[in-house]
């Protein structure tokens, strides 16, 4: 029996928050191709530079959030029902924390495209990391709220799920898929209270005139205390097929089950205490506590570090199963013809480069260099925008026949893409970088400043403009053709018992080798929470102890 018979209910979910992250990317990706030929002036036809807010908004907020939120939900849930072997629990809950989503997506989504409509007072070209001066209409932060909102209701669905399956299941260790879930979302509770009170108690009272000032420093801290910390939230669930799928994809079985749990559980203890490294540039916050921030994010090389190992390892294995041998010649049996492997297997190439120019962004001197350039555009389009995004495309060509109860459709086609997709992204992201190098601003529609020369260490800025519009529509290309692929086996593929190959095998060391500890929630919560507060509650404090006070600090009643 495939997914689809034996967990009627949790596939129709999974599809649902996959329709939904699906539109997201559709449309975010074509704002991306717009942006990307506007702001190297190939060509600016399709809208006037004064809107580029609002659709760079779109961009951020419909991919980096919208994109990638969804898709994680429909990934959880298929993993936990499967490894719990049980349905959700009570489906008209499960169902209300899904719509309550979907009414928050649609109202901000409401107030962003409204910025496109002539004569809208409905706007919010706030960005996607939305802190103040820029206001938005109230409509954009109370959708986020609510999704926010599902978010967290979601993860109680998830725990509630892990609650009874350890009634019966008194001294099993956590299943793999179900840990990493769980973490991810403990780790997501800790990070988005940040957010939380941002929007809650001071960005829905200001954009609704209810208090007239507002303190930038306040808001902007609460963002980045869960602005590094979203990224792990999107990189989890990258590293979760990394860990529980691709080993698979290779022919193979994952390294170490021990590892992968450490892994999860670093994260969850030092995802928070990073936020300051996005605030080198601000007042207002002692270099001591920005110099903890950098500690702790250079720590956070370790889990990848691991996770490059543990993961290379597995798939080593599934190639040497599959007649590989010689130092590296292994590499050529990996499944180079499998669209899901290679998604994957690019996307964590693609991860390794990120991660060094996540080094230098990390470093509080050399951050100086490329601040609000386009570097950084250039590395999280390596990140969040290939090691999540592309993983996330890939495994769907694994996992929508298991929800569909269909065969994959056009494979030739499925296949080209991750392949295009790496072209693509290295081209632009890489001109990214090297314009960043020259001082190029990002978040601008007219970077050209024709009174000013910037200077490239080598090659001319009109070829890196040129590679940032060609590998943007590449990149393009490759995003409607996993749409195409998605639609036509959604639609038309071919019903079958065994539509794909889903039996995952088990890790070479297993759970029986972990030790019990790692299992241990309440302790890696307590100490994720410990470290939260060694880094915020001092600077936080003397935000808020002389603001309470001081006119203008706090918003204060108008
Ligand atoms: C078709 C593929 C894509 C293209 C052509 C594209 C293009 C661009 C360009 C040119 C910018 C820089 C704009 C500026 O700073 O002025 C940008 C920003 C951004 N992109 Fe993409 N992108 C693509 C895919 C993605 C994906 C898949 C993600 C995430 C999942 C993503 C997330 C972002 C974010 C968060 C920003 C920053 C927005 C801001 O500064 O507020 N992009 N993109
Ligand atoms: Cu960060």
């Amino acid at each position: 029996m495939n997914f689809l018979q034996r967990y009627p209910k949790a596939a129709k979910l999974a599809k649902a928050n996959f329709l939904v992250a699906f539109i997201a990317l559709l449309l975010g990706g074509l704002f991306g191709f717009i942006q990307a030929l506007h702001r190297t002036d190939v060509f600016r036809g399709f809208f006037d530079s004064s809107e580029y807010y609002t659709l760079l908004t779109g961009h951020g907020v419909l991919l980096a959030l919208v994109f990638t939120t969804f898709f994680i939900m429909g990934l959880f849930v298929w993993g936990v029902t499967r490894s719990l072997e049980r349905e959700p629990e009570n489906m008209a809950y499960t169902w209300s924390w899904y719509w309550l989503m979907v009414v928050g997506l649609t109202m901000t989504s409401v107030a962003i495209l409204g910025g496109l409509v002539p004569g809208s007072s409905i706007r919010a070209a706030v960005l996607y990391t939305f802190y103040p001066p820029l206001q938005a209409h109230p409509l954009f932060y109370i959708g986020l709220a609510l999704v926010i909102v599902g978010t967290w209701m979601a993860g109680a669905d998830w725990f509630r799920s892990y609650l009874k399956w350890r009634k019966d299941h008194p001294s099993e260790r956590i299943p793999i898929l179900t840990f990493m879930t769980l973490f991810t979302m403990l780790m997501w509770y800790v990070c988005t209270i940040g957010v939380a009170i941002e929007v809650v108690g001071l960005l829905i009272p200001w954009s609704l005139g209810w208090v007239t000032e507002i303190e930038p420093l306040l808001p902007r801290t609460l963002f980045w205390y869960f602005g590094h910390a979203v990224v792990y939230f999107w990189l989890l669930p990258a590293y979760y097929v990394w860990y529980a799928i691709l080993p698979k994809l290779s022919g193979g079985r994952l390294f170490s089950d021990s590892m992968t749990r450490v892994v999860f559980i670093i994260f969850l203890i030092l995802s928070t205490p990073v936020g300051y490294h996005h605030q080198y540039a601000d007042p207002g916050i002692s270099t001591a506590f920005k110099f903890y921030a950098m500690a702790t994010t250079l720590l956070l090389l370790l889990p990848s570090m691991i996770t490059f190992f543990t993961v290379i390892a597995s798939m080593e294995h599934g190639a040497r199963q599959r007649g590989g041998t010689g130092r590296l010649a292994w590499i050529k049996k990996l499944p180079w013809d499998s669209p899901a492997f290679v998604g994957c297997a690019l996307a964590g190439v693609m991860f390794a480069a990120g991660g060094f120019s996540g080094m230098i962004n990390a470093s509080m001197n050399i951050n100086l260099l490329i601040h609000n350039t386009i570097w950084v555009p250039g590395h999280f389009h390596l990140t969040v925008g290939t090691a999540v995004a592309l993983t996330f495309m890939a495994v769907t060509y694994w996992l929508l026949p298991q929800l569909t109860g269909r065969k994959l459709k056009d494979k030739t086609l499925a296949l080209i893409q991750p392949y295009a997709w790496f072209l693509g992204m290295t081209l632009m992201s890489n001109a990214m970088h090297r314009a960043g190098l020259a001082g190029v601003p990002r978040r601008t529609s007219e970077p050209q400043y024709t009174q000013f020369d910037f200077e490239p260490v080598f090659g001319t800025m009109a070829e890196m403009q040129w590679q940032i519009a060609i590998g943007g529509t590449i990149l393009t290309i490759s995003l409607l053709l996993f749409l195409w692929v998605v639609a036509r086996t959604w639609l038309a593929g071919e019903k079958s018992d065994r539509p794909v190959d889903d039996h995952i095998p088990e890790p070479l060391s297993g759970p029986e080798h972990t030790p019990a500890v790692l299992d241990n929630i309440k302790l890696w919560v307590a100490i994720a929470v410990a470290l939260v507060l060694l880094a915020y509650s001092f600077p936080l404090w003397e935000m808020v102890a002389d603001g309470v006070f001081e006119p203008g600090f706090l918003p204060r009643p108008s």
